[in-house]
């Protein structure tokens, strides 16, 4: 599409969004400030950077589409590429399986992940983290913090402390809050004797972890969140860190929670979650992701549900204390596309969210007509979002339409290919 198609296109659009009190230019402003944190683990089906061998993974990846990355170099260069195709503020999000020198799990410093700490300052990445408490010898039957064995929690309780210090020196770093998350993967496939004995161990595992506070300071630059989850393939009986117990920890410990919207029983909505779990949690993080039947950890694309939690995120003015990132793992596409389809499909569900008259509609709500309210939220979602994105893609040079198909065809081609 040429240029002046494109621009011709947005005035028209502007005008329409005008006529329902929504100025463009200042929702796209606004769509700059929002940060998106990508989840590094998708460009190498979630192996890491140890070169551990044979263990057993947590992390369910099918697929054997060619081209994963093998490095920290070629998972840099990947992400960079999937980056090059989306408009949003972006963050990566680091587990410690990516640690680049050879140091044990539990005696990690900032300084094993210097290399994704000088790459992301130098492109203006922020940077988020996790321990990965998964896919290492050290898990027991599947187990870690709430391990029965105390010599296996007391691996991993030094490693959920060394986690948070790199946290916390990654945000001061980068000079932006960096969410430290704790997801474990402990549970069991047929039904425990005694459900109390694993999660008395996780609360005092944690407690161990979360033993020294933050300070004030501090706080702007870290924040603990943990993630729960309703079951797993292979632990369909119990999840230690189920949903509720977390909400509980978090809620009486001054920390946070994660809320994968994998995680959850398919009819439930994350969306009405939000406005329950935001005033009793010290930090909130998001892991968008799309369960297709169960928590399949498929590609973001765009729906009902991603625009509405954007909305939602819109409408409690969440996004300056929320944070967001992408949680799937997709190895039967190219892995960068399978970054760059959702990393698009959230920012184009971002904007969507951004360019709704909401104004329009609470007051529709506020005055008791609910007809106009249904009746508005139906009408705008049709309105011209895609000029203004084509717009958005435009001023900031980055590839539109099925360009950016071709884009990552040719990246494949080039240097996944040589893999
Ligand atoms: C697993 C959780 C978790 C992982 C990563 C690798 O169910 O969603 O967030 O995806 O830690
Ligand atoms: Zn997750």
């Amino acid at each position: 599409m040429k240029p002046e198609t494109i621009l011709k296109s947005y005035e028209a659009a502007k005008a329409v969004y005008a006529n329902l009190g929504v100025d463009t230019d200042a929702a796209l402003k606004t769509f700059d400030e929002i940060p998106m944190s990508l989840h590094c683990w998708q460009g190498d089906d979630v192996r890491g950077l140890e070169g551990l061998g044979d263990v057993e993974s947590q992390n369910l990846v099918t697929g054997s589409y060619p081209g994963a990355a093998r490095t920290g170099d070629e998972l840099r260069s990947d992400i960079d590429m999937a980056f090059s195709l989306s408009p949003l503020r972006h963050k990566v999000n680091l587990h410690s399986m990516y640690a680049e020198k050879k140091n044990p799990r539990n005696d990690l410093t900032v300084e094993d992940f210097r290399n994704w700490i000088d790459w992301a300052k130098e492109k203006g990445y922020g940077l988020d983290f996790n321990a990965s408490f998964f896919t290492h010898p050290m898990m027991n039957n599947g187990f870690s913090l709430a391990s029965l064995d105390k010599g296996t929690r007391d691996y991993w309780i030094e490693a959920g402390i060394d986690s948070r210090e790199i946290s916390l020196a990654m945000g001061k770093e980068m000079g932006q809050k960096c969410y430290n998350n704790i997801w474990i993967p402990d549970g069991l496939k047929d039904i425990p004797a005694n459900r109390f004995r694993y999660r008395e161990y996780l609360t005092d595992s944690l407690d161990k972890i979360m033993a020294k506070p933050y300070t004030e300071e501090e706080r702007q630059y870290v924040g603990d969140v943990l993630e729960g989850k309703l079951f797993g393939i292979g632990i369909e009986s119990f999840t230690v860190g189920s949903h509720e117990f977390y909400l509980g920890y978090a809620a009486t410990h001054g920390c946070g929670v994660c809320m994968d919207t994998g995680h959850y029983r398919p009819a439930e909505s994350i969306i009405d979650k939000l406005s329950s779990v935001r005033p009793f949690v010290s930090d909130l993080l998001l892991h968008i992701s799309r369960g297709v039947h169960w928590d399949s950890d498929h590609v973001l694309i765009q729906g009902d549900d991603l625009t509405g939690l954007m909305l939602e995120m819109k409408r409690g003015d969440l996004f300056s204390s929320v944070g967001m990132g992408l949680d799937y793992f997709d190895a039967s596409i190219n892995r960068v596309a399978a970054w760059a389809i959702s990393l698009r499909a959230a920012a184009k569900s971002l904007l969507a969210a951004l360019l709704e008259p909401t104004k329009l509609i609470d007051d529709a709500e506020l005055s008791g007509d609910f007809t106009s309210r249904l009746w508005l939220m139906d009408e705008c979602k049709n309105l011209p979002v895609n000029a203004v994105w084509d717009y958005l893609l435009l001023t900031k040079n980055i590839p539109i339409g099925t360009a950016a198909i071709d884009a990552v065809k040719d990246y494949e081609h080039r240097v996944q290919a040589m893999r």
